[in-house]
């Protein structure tokens, strides 16, 4: 940052009196903090009824932590802002473990606080106590944070906060963990200690090689037949536009992992769709196909769901140019002759500028993709297409999604949950420009995308946000409609009634010849619609074709928290042939 930048910042004066909790409270609000997600407990008293008596701050006491964790996760992964969760010592610290470890998986930066014992009572056996002579509480932890220690004095506290601050929002994001003894925050904070502005502990800087960088371009300009994985790097750097420049220049073709469905708008003439689990022909035959002469990943960890298992075929003839901003995900699965560390958006932007200068030398890209013809785009993608035009009643997976698309708004961020709605998620929604589409992929865990939205929607009022989980997603973590309707949080949940663990139950009848796993279908009938209403939230139910359009502009004109449950017919297998066969492949070793 530049001189005459810091020199605009204002710099963040506590009062005298200051106590530690207030200048804890005084950091969190210099990093944009504006909401914090948590049950407040005795051993964290002090810190929730500050932030309750704070104008500035929203305390959103959910009704489980791990709906308090995954709200946070949604918050900061659709603004790349820090967001806060918090909990009470024991039990309210370990709920909270799921949310956090999803966030890990994912790198959402996410400041995770945790009550404590009083410092003089530690190694007594103090209700709640969580330390090292017990259940360690920062040791739990640890696995799954850039950081996780307990404060051990009122004058160490923002030594650790800003060095938690610091590790959770520079290079790969991710949650941090402090554990605080509930007699620290009470206690007056010194004066040295009393600074809180983010741009004097922590860097912005943005680093790359730019030798690299120049080469990769080169191999790009080279390219006869190159392709693009995006991946949801794309987004955490923010390098859609990036992304799309580099496209249109060369031209290349584009497959999104999974996760980062839509980074790449679904509709663009240069999309592939999705490579991977439930993803489309396209991008199965073109990126796995022997043309591709150069791949070049952008901020794709090449995990297991984005390379049909790790498939040799992925292998370009040319070269593999990955771009990621952790070092450790470069050259793990798949040798690189390129590899470029940094965050997407400042290496893309440096890459086509230095293909312009290029250009400019008398050098031109080598493309031929513009010559063949285009890949099916949107719509015409899809392998089951017969499904799609169904009129049968209940309505079939794919053909209530069909109907969706056309009241979808373009601003739509689309959470999805996981489960065969996932699957179906990922195969038949086109995601276009101005949309944006969420998934836990690293985790997966369930009830993530039915209580994360709520998160997203407090941190993007202005947009639309909907959440399409399945039946027994909704049942791990549906509690949370009350914290919404408490808040008037305007989600539109859509929720697959199938009355079943459809993903187990069809997986389990490809594993076990056509015999389905019994325990997969619930016994009794689940009525979400009635179930949401009880928590104050607008209910519909749809189960035909030609339903949903008005179901959702209802929704959105009533702008509060509101579900559609959608009763489908559960007998329509989800597209699942990878996934399927990874684990099938894992059963046989
Ligand atoms: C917390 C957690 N427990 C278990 C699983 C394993 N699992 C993945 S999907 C699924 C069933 C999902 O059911 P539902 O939400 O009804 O979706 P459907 O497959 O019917 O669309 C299970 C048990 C998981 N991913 N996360
Ligand atoms: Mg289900």
């Amino acid at each position: 940052m530049t001189a005459a930048v810091i020199e605009l910042l204002p710099r963040i004066q506590p009062q005298p009196s200051a106590r530690v909790v207030d200048i804890f409270v005084q950091y969190l609000k210099a990093e944009g903090v504006r909401v914090v997600f948590g049950i407040v407990g005795g051993l964290l008293y002090p810190f929730f009824a500050t932030v309750e008596a704070d104008d500035e701050l929203e305390l959103v006491h959910t009704k489980h932590e791990e709906g308090a964790a995954f709200m946070a996760d949604g918050y900061a992964r659709t603004s790349g802002k820090l967001a806060v969760c918090a909990a009470t010592s024991g039990p309210g610290a370990t709920n909270l473990m799921t949310g956090v470890a999803c966030a890990f998986a994912d790198g959402v930066p996410m400041l995770v606080i945790t009550g404590q014992a009083a410092s003089h009572a530690l190694g007594k056996g103090a209700a709640q106590e969580t330390t090292r002579e017990d259940i360690d509480i920062v040791e739990m932890f640890r696995p799954v944070t850039k950081y996780s220690a307990m404060v051990t004095t009122a004058e160490s506290m923002t030594h650790h906060l800003r060095r938690a601050l610091r590790l959770a929002l520079t290079g790969r994001p991710g949650p941090v963990h402090l554990n605080i003894p509930v007699d620290l925050w009470e206690k007056s904070a010194r004066v040295e200690h009393r600074w809180a502005d983010p741009s004097t502990y922590r860097p912005e800087t943005r680093t790359f090689d730019r030798a690299a960088v120049q080469r990769a371009g080169d191999l790009l300009l080279a390219a006869r037949h190159p392709v693009i994985l995006a991946g949801s790097g794309v987004a955490v750097g923010g390098a859609e536009q990036q992304l799309k420049a580099l496209v249109d220049l060369l031209p290349a073709r584009v497959a999104t992992t999974p996760k980062a469905k839509g980074v790449f708008p679904e509709d663009d003439p240069f999309s592939l769709g999705v490579l991977g689990v439930a993803g489309h022909a396209d991008a199965r035959e073109t990126v796995l196909g022997e043309n591709v002469d150069v791949l070049f990943t952008v901020g794709a960890s090449l995990s297991e769901t984005s390379t049909m298992n790790w498939t040799p075929r992925l292998m370009p003839s040319r070269a593999l140019i990955q771009l990621d901003i952790d070092p450790d995900r470069i050259g793990r699965n798949y040798p690189v002759d390129v590899p470029l560390v940094g965050d997407a958006q400042s290496i893309l932007v440096e890459l086509v500028y230095h293909m312009h200068r290029r250009i400019r030398e008398g050098s031109y890209p080598k493309s031929s993709w513009a010559l063949a013809p285009l890949p099916r785009r949107g719509h015409q993608r899809h392998d089951d297409v017969a499904a799609r035009a169904s009129e049968a009643t209940p309505v079939t997976p794919q053909r209530w999604r069909v109907d969706l698309q056309e009241v979808l708004p373009d601003d739509a961020v689309v959470f999805s949950d996981i489960g065969g709605h996932m699957l179906f998620n990922i195969h038949d929604i086109c995601i276009r420009k101005g949309q944006r589409f969420v998934i836990n992929m690293g985790f997966g865990s369930m009830g993530h995308g039915v209580v994360a939205p709520i998160g997203a929607a407090l941190a993007n009022p202005q947009r639309p946000v909907f959440a399409i989980v399945g039946d027994g997603c909704f049942t791990m973590n549906g509690m949370e409609l009350l914290t919404a309707a408490e808040h008037d949080v305007p989600v539109i949940w859509i929720v697959e009634n199938n009355n079943m663990h459809g993903i187990t139950w069809h997986c389990s009848k490809l594993l076990n010849n056509g015999r389905g796993l019994p325990t997969a279908k619930l016994r009794r009938k689940l009525d979400v619609a009635a179930l949401a209403r009880s928590m104050g939230v607008h209910a519909e139910v749809v189960d035909a074709p030609g339903q949903i359009q008005v179901a959702v502009q209802r929704a959105l004109r009533f702008g509060g928290p509101a579900l559609i449950e959608v009763r489908v017919d559960g007998n329509v297998p989800c597209p699942m042939g990878e996934r399927a066969k990874s684990l099938a492949g894992f059963i046989d070793k």
